[in-house]
């Protein structure tokens, strides 16, 4: 039988003391303190009230010694008496970074690689009874600086250069919206197992037929000690209902193939279910090992597009073309441990809520925790997976390549089986870097762009090797030779906010075959904001709010962006509130417009757009939708709309506007369009209904609507309806919004039931946002209203005593129920 023994509670942690021996630090009977385990030191710290919380104010800058120390951690533990023929390993599921572990004083190992989990034989050492761990953890800061200082300092953006050298969650270093801290610690699980015999990489590539009609589950496990007994593998459904079964001698490797016909098929999220088998294997009397696998095909087509150059980029599942509507995903949190399979769950599934279907783990962070790729597996989120390279020239000589490459087969060993997985990805931005400095691309000298052996020959190897069925991309953004390609590959389009600091109104221009970054600065909602900065550093110039922006040109080019489209604002909710709309407006830009361009089968110009990002990792203005303390921004409810299945579009043109439908569906909608010309003060110029059909997953072109009396100054309004269910809607405004006079919109706002308000307007209203709690959850916000129609709008944990609505042109915010007595 195994025996785990968790090593989670019990531990101790204390700052190395450079003045005494290691021996006589770890024995020293004073100045150690509780830690957790997994944790990290920071936490510990915090909880020992040792240091200020470093999402607070400027306390950042204050906690930067912690990542400049040694830290010892130890911890006595009981183990039973070994019996004959029992093995003992302990295992380690990560260690941040540079760590020795001793147990009763041998020392067992040495890591420098925080993605990398250990498993090491400890029978040896291992004595019945009272036992000593004891782990000490170089700062990472220091000793990459070393490594740095011998073998040279390489280009990069973002954070300390000599993080180029180390195996550890870049984003530690400090990014453009991430603070520096530098943790350490047992930042994954620790456990003893004692066996006499184990399982061991169990595995299962799915497979299915074209027609999805047959489904194979090959199955197999490793048996590791004694060979004795027998191993059951088992496959169940989707319900757990047991499937088949089959039951094999122990062996060092045991593998079994499961037929099954008609097999249940998973889906992304909107196109269908996501039905999840079970492959098990137990072995007698040594517990048991399951995954859960989907059952779906999944290419990656890159075509000709008719009429253009170059080639498509889209991900087709079950052979049917997927438009990838997503974000950029970072870690949640600078403390890896505090992120619980709950607050996984809530922000991947408010993606989801989202409409979107694909996820970029990008390259910055970390593979994350399996329960992050389970969640992604029942919500149906595809998973572009990069590995953990990001904008730096990396080294490539033979000692870091052998840790790259453990860690690469580590992670693609863990995460093959999920059916959410669509694509590794070598690096983040490696590529565009390397062309900065004239190390690739057209002229380049490719000899100083050492980690391209890694990128386009080890990393592909182990993938091809281990995992042969997902496909391999060697960057993102990349496309050959051109590192800002538009018509080959991905691309990320930065010509909005960062280099030539386009107009957000422009991002259809900047198009790529799959734009899988782009993005538009905001501020975090403002009670995030009142809880991190004191009332006299919130506004208007506070070094508070310049430190929670960690884009170093981040606040001035903000201002540009508010500058050029609203008039500027009065106090901090005006801040918050123009920011807010602004970026909402760029979304609806950006994710219109491109997926107008989806065209249809052999015609995909455009097949996906990640907006980075999606969440935050501490309280910060960045390109969040959403921010660090859960609450979504005004910008997912723009790109909520635009993602939603059947979807309007209006683009202003100097005569009026283009009008146009995406029908992401599967099947053709016969629908009826609503088309309205309206005065700003809301009096109707002209109005159009027909109907219309929308072939599926294609875009229908569907003419353009007249300005009669001036684009400049008419409102254009475009309603998709079924019946009397409203589908889909558009408003525009003449643009840019500084220059109009908004009226009074004569807001009412009623409630429409126990989960319902409904919002109506006597003259038009742009930009309406609702708050409550912070918890409260909205089906949709930031709305454009128009007199004449009423507005219902699901809401959950509506606070009424705390409703307050703001609108674009209003002075203030102002409590719905103070307004509307006005
Ligand atoms: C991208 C990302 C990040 C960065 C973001 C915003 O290219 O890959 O490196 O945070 O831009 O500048």
């Amino acid at each position: 039988m195994t025996h785990t023994l968790s090593l989670h509670t019990g531990w101790q942690f204390k700052a190395r003391d450079s003045h005494s021996s290691l021996g006589d630090d770890f024995a020293a009977d004073t100045g150690w303190a509780a830690a957790s385990v997994p944790g990290t030191v920071h936490q510990d710290l915090l909880s020992a009230g040792r240091i200020p919380d470093p999402n607070f104010g400027l306390n950042e800058l204050d906690v930067q010694w912690v990542g400049e120390t040694d830290w010892l951690y130890r911890l006595d533990f009981d183990a039973p008496a070994l019996k004959s023929g029992e093995q003992a390993d302990l295992y380690f599921g990560g260690l941040d970074t540079f760590a020795q572990v001793w147990l009763n004083g041998v020392l067992l190992l040495e890591s420098e690689n925080m993605f990398v989990p250990s498993r090491v034989a400890a029978a040896g050492q291992l004595r019945e009874g009272a036992n000593e761990l004891r782990v000490c953890f170089a700062s990472a800061l220091r000793r990459g600086q070393e490594i740095e200082a011998e073998l040279g300092k390489r280009w990069l953006w973002n954070g300390d250069s000599s993080r180029l050298y180390v195996r550890k969650a870049q984003y530690h270093y400090g990014w453009d919206w991430g603070p520096v801290l530098m943790t350490a610690g047992l930042w994954r699980s620790v456990r003893l197992e004692i066996y006499a015999a184990r399982l061991d990489d169990l595995a299962c590539a799915v497979s299915v037929s074209e027609e999805l009609k047959r489904a194979e589950f090959p199955v197999s496990v490793g048996v590791k000690g004694k060979l004795e007994g027998n191993v059951m593998l088992e496959l169940l459904g989707p319900d757990g209902a047991a499937v088949a079964s089959q039951t094999l001698p122990a062996a060092e490797t045991i593998a079994h193939t499961f037929r099954v016909d008609s097999p249940a098929i998973w889906w992304p999220a909107g196109h269908g279910e996501q039905p999840l088998y079970t492959v098990r294997a137990s072995l007698d009397g040594a517990g048991s090992s399951a995954l859960r696998v989907g059952v779906r095909t999944l290419k990656l087509v890159q075509e000709p597009v008719a009429g253009e150059e170059g080639t498509s980029f889209f991900f087709e599942v079950n052979g049917t073309p997927i438009f990838c509507g997503g974000a950029n995903w970072i870690p949640d949190d600078n403390f890896l441990p505090r992120i619980t399979p709950e607050r996984y769950r809530t922000r991947l599934t408010q993606a989801r809520d989202a409409h979107m279907v694909m996820i970029r783990v990008w390259g910055g962070g970390i593979y994350e925790d399996d329960t992050f790729y389970d969640a992604c597996d029942e919500l149906g989120l595809l998973i572009w997976q990069d590995f953990m390279f990001a904008c730096g020239m990396y080294p490539a000589h033979a000692e870091f390549q052998a840790s790259v490459k453990e860690e690469a087969e580590v992670a693609v060993k863990r995460l093959r089986h999920h059916a959410c997985l669509a694509l590794w990805c070598g690096n983040n931005e490696d590529y565009q870097i390397a062309s900065s400095v004239g190390a690739y691309g057209p002229g380049g000298d490719e000899r100083r762009f050492d980690a391209l052996s890694t990128y386009e020959v080890l990393l592909p190897e182990v993938c091809a090797r281990l995992d042969p069925a997902t496909p391999y991309w060697p960057g993102s953004a990349y496309g050959g030779p051109d590192s800002t390609a538009q018509t080959v590959g991905d691309r990320h389009t930065w010509d909005v906010w960062h280099s030539a600091m386009a107009p957000y109104q422009d991002y259809p221009k900047y198009e790529g075959r799959f734009i899988s970054e782009f993005g538009m600065q905001s501020l975090p909602s403002l009670a995030l904001l009142e809880s991190v900065a004191a009332p006299q550093e919130r506004f208007p110039a506070s070094r508070t709010l310049e430190h929670h922006n960690k884009a170093g040109d981040g606040p001035r080019r903000l201002n540009v962006y508010l500058g050029d489209t609203v008039p500027l604002p009065a106090d901090l909710p005006g801040y918050v509130y123009a920011s807010h709309l602004v970026q909402a407006e760029a979304m609806l830009s950006a994710y219109r417009g491109w997926r107008r361009r989806w065209g249809r089968a052999g015609k995909r110009a455009v097949s996906g757009a990640l907006v980075w990002q999606l969440n935050d990792c501490w309280p910060v203005t960045s390109w969040a939708v959403i921010d660090s303390s859960g609450q979504a921004k005004p910008a997912y409810y723009a790109i909520k709309r635009a993602l939603t299945p059947i979807s309007i579009g209006l683009a202003l043109t100097e005569g009026g506007a283009q009008v146009w439908a995406v029908n992401g569906t599967g099947t053709v909608e016969h629908l009826t369009l609503d088309l309205r010309a309206l005065t700003l003060d809301g009096q109707t110029l002209s109005a159009d209904t027909r109907e219309v059909k929308l072939a599926a997953n294609e875009v229908t072109e569907l003419g353009q609507f007249a300005a009669e009396h001036g684009a400049a100054s008419t409102l254009f309004a475009a309603t998709l309806c079924r019946g009397s269910q409203l589908i889909s809607r558009e408003v525009r405004w003449p643009e840019p919004f500084k220059y109009l006079t908004f009226p009074d919109p004569g807001l009412k706002v009623e409630t429409a039931g126990p989960n319902a308000l409904s919002l109506s307007v006597t003259r038009p209203a742009k930009g309406v946002w609702l708050e409550s709690a912070p918890d409260t959850l909205w089906d949709d916000n930031m709305l454009d209203l128009l007199p004449g129609e009423t507005r219902v709008i699901g809401v959950q944990n509506l606070n009424p005593a705390r409703l307050s609505v703001r609108w674009l042109g209003a002075e203030e915010t102002v409590k719905v129920g103070e307004y509307e007595r006005a």
